[in-house]
């Protein structure tokens, strides 16, 4: 089987609540990169990756030059098996993990396709009939956001991520956890997300302010070695999620005692074939995970739903239905959130089929 053709689509995805994080971060409309390959066999597979602004080393306008400068690998060349495809484009360019995710993905995709069977057969078989999902809480006022959580609760949600530090106010970010903590009562997960934009100082005395709660941190700095000081002072659990991006700083992390759970976000580490290693270390470090992706639509959701089902559940701390959180849908029928868990798409590979109107004609094709 060979690579006839590369089809890419630049899409703006509107997240139906302005989603507001530290530092100024937001994602109110973000571009979407979309990937199509096909085949000389009729046999096509998607791609997808969804850059946030400022908060890892990827920008959506990147992705299309870096798969330019590839292509001279990718056309003519048998997708099947993806890894050994991905080991050539590593060695081609080096890096730029977020501009081969989507290619990768779409490789995955046609050679689960190609066997007829649904993705998460070929990254380690069904482990989990269902998924919980968690529910993200922009940074807004924390009256609202409890009111948010416990509408959510209401529907069945358990997990909860309260992102914190928008508005550069400590005492604000401990009524956060706080209220969100009382809204959905004990039981349910409750995590705290900085996105890198506190100072170990700020988060210490933050944090502590919480320590009679059960709560769990994410990322309230930028390095590692910051992120382990402020659980040390705390004995917080700990997730980390944007300085978790390779194999080396899964295993610092870990034995920092840093690492309870961590993001495993599909493009960070490079595509499905990557992703699926660093999924396997977890598994051996003990350490718990929410296979997500960074934003986007149905694909990368889709791509996210095949690797934690086939995840050992022990290690799969949630999934999250991302495609939920944005508009337009690129495929109405992908899975959807149904009290508070989601499955899998049972059809062959991603079991995703985008909807041609919403995608028109592509911004670029390579043939
Ligand atoms: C990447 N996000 C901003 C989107 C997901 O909902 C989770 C969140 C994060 O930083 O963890
Ligand atoms: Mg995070």
């Amino acid at each position: 089987m060979k690579v006839t053709r590369v089809s890419l689509w630049k899409k703006p995805l509107k997240s139906h609540k302005d989603y507001h994080m530290s530092s100024g971060k937001s994602c109110l409309t973000t571009d979407t990169i979309i990937v199509k390959i096909d085949t000389d066999n009729d046999l096509s597979g998607w791609g997808e990756n969804c850059p946030i602004p400022h908060y890892l080393p990827a920008y959506a306008a990147g992705i299309e030059p870096a798969i330019d400068y590839m292509m001279p690998e990718i056309i003519g060349a048998n997708p099947l098996g993806a890894e050994s495809l991905m080991a050539r484009l590593d060695r081609f360019l080096i890096g730029h993990n977020y501009a081969k995710s989507p290619l990768d993905m779409a490789f995955w995709d046609i050679t689960a396709k190609a066997a007829g069977l649904p993705l998460y057969m070929l990254l380690g078989g069904r482990r989990s009939e269902k998924m919980p999902v968690y529910h993200s809480l922009t940074c807004i006022a924390p009256e609202e956001m409890a009111r948010i959580a416990k509408d959510a609760h209401s529907q069945k949600v358990t997990q909860f991520q309260v992102k914190l530090g928008a508005d550069q106010n400590w005492e604000a970010d401990v009524a956060r956890m706080r209220l969100v903590r009382e809204a959905v009562g004990d039981g349910p997960l409750v995590y705290a997300d900085w996105n890198c934009g506190a100072s170990k100082l700020e988060a210490i005395r933050t944090a502590r302010a919480v320590m009679d709660m059960d709560i769990m941190l994410e990322q309230p700095c930028d390095t590692i070695d910051e992120c382990a000081s402020v659980k040390q002072a705390t004995g917080l659990p700990m997730k980390l999620d944007e300085s978790t991006q390779s194999p080396a700083d899964l295993l610092y992390a870990s034995k920092a005692d840093c690492l309870d759970a961590t993001a495993l976000k599909i493009s960070k580490f490079g595509g499905l074939s990557a992703a699926r290693r660093a999924r396997d270390l977890c598994v051996s470090l003990g350490v718990k995970m929410c296979v997500e992706d960074t934003w986007g639509s149905d694909i990368v959701t889709a791509a996210a739903l095949h690797l934690g089902a086939s995840t050992d559940p022990k290690f799969l701390l949630n999934v999250c239905d991302l495609s939920s959180y944005v508009g337009p849908r690129l495929d109405q029928n992908a899975p959807v959130r149904e009290d508070g868990f989601i499955r899998p798409s049972e059809g062959p590979g991603l079991g995703v089929t985008p909807d041609m109107d919403v995608l028109g004609v592509p911004d670029r094709v390579w043939n």
